[in-house]
């Protein structure tokens, strides 16, 4: 039997999600999408068999057809949405942020927790980008000795309206956090922000492109180029410094083409195209671990430590000063 899916958001990412599970994910169906906008939650159902379109996650959650949820909205109504799924003790796809800020997502962990087991997913999707695996597995055989440095480079080719220096660590660098959280397989101590010479292509009031400097709990050391109006198009990579060799993956990937005098490749217009493989591999991997009542990926606890992280790089951004990250303990759940 197909695992049903309550989608809620039927915003930018929700939409993308809708479409591949009806139509790219095995074991899957959309069985309502719940937007607060009655028809944003009617054109993201319409065309999808079987989706009932609804203004409140309460009626999904209260239709006992509903086997999961993928929850999609804006990043500030996350918390509502998580404990309401929790209480249902359902499996739940969180987008990224986990919640905005680290008190809400430890009060969500916490929850998690007193059900005895995991049933949250964070979308940090870039964990099943097959570059992005193939580095964290040489990473762990040891191969090439031990990794000592991340250079990461994160540009985005425009903002939307309203973006601001704070969403440029919470939207942006979120995933760099996660990503050197991931590839070091340690916590994130420390986070500095240094701003300087600016585009004129950013919004005013905002610095771009910024410095995101960050050490982990063994020293290694990772750098962000974080630049989100860079015009030229969509473009994330990464370049890990180890004992033994370098590793580059993400940039100027082929197929190189060589025609009309020129040679070279093609840069992605956004994180739909980079990450669309990703994204089919994340959701699959969430449906096939529920149909077994199961989860993996990261975890409430990864999404709590992005949130402590971005916190300090907020004040690290504001004051210039580099900031510690405080973390709780953490809880046996989350150990293996
Ligand atoms: C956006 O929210 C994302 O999650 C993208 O992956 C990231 O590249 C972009 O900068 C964010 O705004």
């Amino acid at each position: 039997r197909n695992l049903s899916v309550a989608v809620i958001g039927a915003g930018r990412m929700g939409v993308d999600h809708i479409q591949r599970l009806a139509r790219r994910t095995h074991g899957a169906e959309v069985s309502a999408v719940v937007d607060i906008d009655p028809a944003r939650a009617a054109a993201a159902a319409a065309g999808v068999p079987g989706a009932a379109a609804l203004t409140d996650i309460r009626a999904a959650l209260e239709d006992p057809r509903t086997d999961a949820v993928l929850i999609a909205t804006p990043g500030f109504l996350h918390e509502d949405a998580l404990h309401a799924a929790l209480a249902r003790d359902i499996p739940i796809l969180c987008e990224k942020p986990l919640t905005p800020d680290s008190v809400s997502a430890w009060r969500v962990l916490q929850a998690e927790e007193k059900l005895g087991r995991k049933r949250i997913q964070v979308g940090f999707m870039r964990r099943y980008d097959a570059e992005y695996a193939h580095l964290a597995e040489l990473i762990r055989s040891g191969e090439l000795g031990e990794l000592l440095m991340l250079h990461h480079q994160h540009r985005n080719p425009a903002t939307p309206p309203g973006f601001s220096n704070e969403m440029l660590i919470n939207d942006s660098v979120v995933h760099e956090f996660d990503a050197v959280r991931f590839f070091s397989a340690e916590e994130i101590t420390s986070v500095r922000v240094r701003t300087g010479k600016t585009t004129r292509n950013a919004p005013a009031g905002m610095n771009d492109p910024q410095q995101v400097l960050m050490e982990t709990t063994s020293g290694v050391l990772a750098d962000v180029e974080i630049y989100v109006n860079a015009q030229y198009g969509y473009e994330v990579g990464t370049q890990a410094v180890f004992e033994q060799g370098v590793v580059r993956i993400g940039n100027h990937a082929g197929p190189y083409l060589s025609a009309r005098g020129r040679w070279g490749g093609t840069v992605l217009p956004g994180f739909a195209e980079r990450f669309s493989a990703a994204y089919d591999r994340e959701i699959q991997s969430w449906v096939d671990a529920a149909l077994q009542g199961d989860i993996g990926g990261p975890s409430a606890w990864d999404g709590y430590a992005a949130a402590a992280c971005c916190e300090a790089g907020v004040e690290a951004q504001k004051t210039g000063r580099t900031v510690a990250v405080e973390l709780h303990e953490k809880p046996l759940l989350y150990q293996s």
